[in-house]
């Protein structure tokens, strides 16, 4: 497995910038405007050593705020002064690779009715212009299109603003299609983006996924052919509540990760939230987790404990049948449909199960050659179990996709680590130069897979 390298660093926050409170304000978004994000001022990237394994794994246990990204034995780790000290306490040595500087405050113009073509940072949608999205592609292909409704964010379980969880079924509707049921005609590829709310390329890569199929059908071939013999679910935007953090920050976007549920800790310095992923059962508590509310990697008080975490299982138990016995390493029946992928950013990474350890699934070899042929077509990324080439992280949805239902599951990770379009926040003209080439691909093969990924 190769590791992944990394060139200096002017990279990672090309365009990440943060202030010392930035306060949501965030006109013709539904709801309260956002709690503050406390995020400390300047913000550094420090360079920390933690070779795969023992060292990588307390780095996360400790709940520093590693990046996704590793050159040789190092990892990077994004925090404030303080950060520095709490590093050397931990026993690491940091040594600052980069400053990140404030940026001066400029507030988004964003139009008091949100419509699609509502943006923020350059061009990326705001949730409100996904929302519409869904409802103009919907009500523009209703012979293609069913939108679903499969739950509501953290927020607006409190009856505080907040957003309903939506999903976009894609196909050639036949009777039957596009229903909650296990036994659908066709097979089925999910992909959802901004479950990490503050990586917002994936977000942007949902929406593109979207038009170009609607858009496809009946002109191109491959689109044609696919949405006659499979179903595809679009989740945009799996954290909204956290989307609507980030997009509050106009153009200096908050780095928001986790969801908006402040009642485990109100989080004065650090992120409030969970991390969504790290919230499912599957091996909860595990590797790459934390307790401390205002961690990163917090994990929420108990398994599947968040609203999000639950619409999302519920969503996927409603598609896929349980295709595979309880325990680490029993396979997933040969006949078993369906490919989900959870969209992240960045590093240039195709992962796959397990998530929370090395050892292998009972589908690894199927699951490894996927992973091959998608790091192929996106131009060369690097594959692998996140342990194998990041670190092993519990309770994450990829892991639980796979583990209680044993449908194939894969993480990408979009986006390099350094160069122009790189890290958190790319340009948004980065998205059509450079992610979505690299995406469409993957996601044309992905979908083709639904029909009998562990077969052949
Ligand atoms: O740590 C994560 O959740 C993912 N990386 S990110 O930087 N986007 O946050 C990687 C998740 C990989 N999958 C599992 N660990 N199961
Ligand atoms: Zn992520």
């Amino acid at each position: 497995m190769s590791t992944i390298r990394r060139k200096p660093l002017a990279m990672l926050v090309a365009g990440v910038t943060t202030a010392a409170f930035l306060f949501g304000t965030s006109p013709g978004t539904a709801g309260p405007a956002p709690a503050p994000v406390a995020q400390e001022s300047p913000t550094y990237v420090y360079r920390v050593n933690a070779p795969l394994g023992e060292k990588a794994q307390k780095l996360l246990a400790r709940g520093f705020d590693v990046l996704e990204e590793r050159d040789g034995d190092d990892l990077f780790v994004l925090g404030g002064r303080a950060t520095s000290q709490k590093l050397a306490d931990a026993g690491f040595a940091p040594v600052v690779e980069s400053v990140m500087e404030p940026p001066q405050w400029d507030a988004p113009a964003l139009s008091a009715a949100a419509d699609v073509n509502e943006t923020y940072y350059g061009g990326y949608r705001t949730i409100n212009a996904h929302q519409a999205h869904l409802d103009q592609v919907a009500s523009q292909y209703p012979g293609l299109t069913t939108v679903v409704d499969y739950g509501d964010s953290w927020k607006k379980t409190q009856g505080a603003g907040g957003h309903d969880l939506r999903a976009i079924c894609i196909t050639k509707k036949n009777a039957g299609d596009c229903e909650r049921r296990t036994n659908a005609p066709k097979p089925r590829f999910f992909v959802m983006g901004q479950l990490h709310a503050r990586e917002i390329t994936t977000g942007d890569m949902a929406w593109r996924w979207i038009d170009h199929l609607v858009a496809g059908y009946g002109t191109n071939s491959q689109v044609t052919n696919l949405l006659n013999s499979t179903e595809v679910w679009v989740v945009p935007i799996a954290n909204p509540d956290g989307v609507q953090i980030v997009q509050s920050g106009g153009s200096s976007p908050k780095l928001q990760r986790k969801n908006a549920n402040n009642t485990n800790g109100n989080c004065t310095s650090g992120q409030i939230g969970i991390d969504l992923n790290r919230n499912t059962s599957s091996h909860f508590g595990g590797s790459g987790t934390s307790t401390n509310p205002c961690n990163e990697t917090y994990r929420g008080p108990a398994a599947n404990s968040e609203s999000e975490t639950k619409a999302l299982q519920s969503l996927w138990r409603s598609l896929y049948p349980d295709k595979r016995a309880t325990g680490d390493t029993a396979p997933a029946a040969n006949d078993t449909r369906g490919v989900v992928v959870s969209m992240h950013s960045y590093s240039n990474l195709v992962l796959f199960p397990w998530g929370w350890s090395t050892a292998d699934t009972g589908n690894d070899r199927p699951l490894r050659a996927m992973a091959k042929e998608m790091a192929r077509l996106a131009g060369g990324w690097t594959y692998g179990q996140p342990g194998e080439v990041l670190y092993n992280a519990a309770g994450a949805t990829d892991d639980w996709v796979y583990d209680d239902l044993g449908v194939a599951s894969f993480v990408w990770e979009i986006g390099s680590g350094s160069g122009s379009c790189s890290g958190f926040l790319p340009a948004y003209s980065c998205q059509s130069s450079t992610h979505w080439p690299k995406v469409l691909p993957m996601l044309m093969y992905a979908a083709g897979k639904a029909a009998a990924p562990y077969s052949g």
